[in-house]
């Protein structure tokens, strides 16, 4: 009896009924289990990402109008820092990865689970002790950092806030990011079925794959980085600061040889999902498999030399500007394949429009609003005019929350029903995802505005000629976060609510769809032989 005909009559509870060693919370928090360590991940990764929005909420409150409105200055400079800090790694980084790639990766190649389970257990109470060390930056001490997440020196290795600690937190959890990335390779190449050779692998493991090379070589540059900007502010050596005979361009290369490869950590799993939603919802097998899993390596190594990019104010000189500015537009070839390939799978298919594909439209949609703005910035001349304005806010917003954000949320209402036997109620779930993309683009596209007319980021004021589009960011903000709130609302409530669903609501063809929703703690009752390539379409099966 195959794994699909034991999947409809599994009954509907799977590893979460598990009895182990341990019972209750102790089950979770000290399980190895993928399925285990992806939900921890996910609901962390949530609460954090909640955080991180009311910071948020507050910095667009504070703009709504020129002059203090409900904050001081100092108090402005920290909400900024610690939202960036937050959104980017306790949010974004970790996010995919650890959250959808715990759960799906070993399902998806017919694996038990990945190859270093204990490891992967560490890897979450890693991430869990940077967000204490991050809360404690937060709350004692001298207050909470005021640098901007980018801790650029010499002004964070002099400053008397709490910067030692949260780029700890920062520090740990680049360990955590490693050891994710360090599993997931070694899963992809130890851990496939029976005949999954590397083009019958499905898309969202190729682009863990890329993603996790890029974790594994690059993180270890910032560890370095800011475990420097710590000796110097403790031990006063000059490394940076130019006072005590360092250099700060150094730190900015160093900071940006990984944090520009790290957007790409953010944005190759949330294509991956791309590339899991369309043909599922187009019901179409998607068109030039293998050159979206070439593009994602693509991607890695090309993203990997572009760094410079955000230095062309800096005073390198005028021969790294324009390599840096070729290689820029380059990076852009294999996003584009992609987004080619996406629409041509959705050219001629029978689309049923569920709103995991709202999600995925609206992720092509905003990330080449992001990606093409990103362009602009790799042009030397416009660049002078637009660096550190609210326009760069305007796009990385675009692309890190436009795109991995939304790829997020589709992942969230494209695996719910795997994940938790349940499905959420559509039309709720497609009025959140309204508000989310109105909400979005009233607060960010203003923000282009602002940038091209001169308004400086991180600034608290501004001069009356800014304010109506400031105005109308504020009200997309709230606009925004309702759709969030009704979006956690519909899913919570189904996790209790919702009505069950078997192994295959979609109608898809990847393993996961083989076995029952919630899947059993073993994956497979059988690891699964595999004789074709993924997305070969039957239609949705009606339940
Ligand atoms: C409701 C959601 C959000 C709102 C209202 C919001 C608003 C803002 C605003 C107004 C700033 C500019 C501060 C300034 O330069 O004066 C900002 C900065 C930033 N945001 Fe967001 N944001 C949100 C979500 C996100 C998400 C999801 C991410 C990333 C995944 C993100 C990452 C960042 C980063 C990295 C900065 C730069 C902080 C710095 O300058 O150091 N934000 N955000
Ligand atoms: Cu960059």
């Amino acid at each position: 009896m195959g794994n699909r005909a034991i999947a409809e009559h599994a009954p509907a509870a799977g590893f979460y009924e598990e009895k182990g060693r341990f019972s209750g919370l102790f089950a979770w928090i000290f399980s190895t289990d993928h399925k285990r360590i992806g939900l921890l991940y996910m609901i962390s990764i949530l609460i954090l990402f909640s955080v991180g929005v009311v910071f948020g909420f507050l910095m667009r409150l504070e703009l709504v109008s020129p002059g203090k409105t409900i904050m001081e200055p100092q108090t402005y400079n920290s909400i900024f820092t610690l939202h960036g800090v937050i959104m980017i790694f306790l949010f974004i980084i970790p996010g995919l990865p650890a959250a959808f790639g715990n759960f799906f990766l070993p399902i998806q190649i017919g694996a038990r689970d990945v190859a270093f389970p204990r490891l992967n257990l560490l890897s979450w109470w890693l991430y869990i002790s940077g967000v204490v060390f991050a809360l404690l930056a937060l709350f004692t001490g001298s207050g909470p950092p005021d640098t901007g997440w980018t801790f650029y020196a010499p002004y964070s290795t002099q400053t008397g806030t709490n910067v030692s600690l949260a780029v700890f937190a920062a520090f740990i959890l680049g360990f955590s990011s490693i050891l994710t990335g360090l599993n997931f390779v070694t899963t992809i190449h130890r851990l496939r079925a029976p005949g999954m050779s590397w083009f019958r692998m499905p898309l969202f493991p190729w682009s863990l794959y890329a993603t996790g090379w890029v974790q594994l070589l690059a993180t270890p540059i910032i560890g370095i980085t800011l475990l420097l900007v710590i000796f110097e502010r403790l031990f006063g050596v000059g490394v940076f600061d130019p006072l005590k005979g360092g250099d700060p361009i150094l730190y900015q290369h160093l900071f940006w040889i990984y944090s520009h490869p790290a957007v790409y950590i953010m944005i190759l799993p949330a294509m991956g999902v791309i590339s899991e939603i369309i043909p599922v919802h187009a019901h179409r097998t998607i068109f030039g498999y293998r050159f979206i899993a070439y593009s994602s390596l693509a991607i890695a190594g090309l993203g990997s030399l572009v760094w410079g990019h955000h230095m062309f104010v800096s005073g390198q000189s005028y021969t790294a500007d324009v390599v840096f500015s070729l290689l820029t537009f380059l990076v852009a070839i294999p996003s584009a394949i992609k987004v080619f390939n996406w629409v041509s799978t959705l050219y001629k298919g029978s689309i049923v429009m569920e709103t995991p594909l709202l999600y995925a439209l609206s992720f092509i949609f905003l990330f080449s609003i992001g990606g093409l703005s990103g362009l602009m910035q790799g042009a030397l001349s416009v660049n002078v005019h637009i660096h550190d304005t609210a326009f760069i806010v305007g796009h990385f917003h675009y692309v890190m929350f436009g795109g991995t954000g939304f790829g997020f949320f589709g992942a969230l209402h494209h695996w719910f029903p795997k994940m938790f036997g349940r499905m959420y109620n559509k039309t709720h779930s497609r009025i959140a995802w309204f508000f989310l993309f109105v909400g979005f683009n009233m607060l960010y596209f203003p923000m282009f505005i602002l940038g091209w007319m001169g308004m400086p980021r991180r600034y608290y004021d501004y001069l009356p000629q800014f304010h109506t589009w400031h105005l109308m960011s504020t009200i997309g903000s709230w606009i925004l976060i309702s759709g969030l709130i009704l979006m956690f609302a519909n899913l919570i409530r189904s996790l209790r609510k919702g009505e069950r669903v078997g192994s295959d609501p979609w109608g898809g063809s990847t393993l996961e769809w083989s076995i029952s929703s919630p899947p059993p703690k073993e994956n497979f009752e059988e690891i699964p032989r595999i004789d074709h390539g993924p997305y070969e379409f039957k239609g949705a099966s009606k339940e």
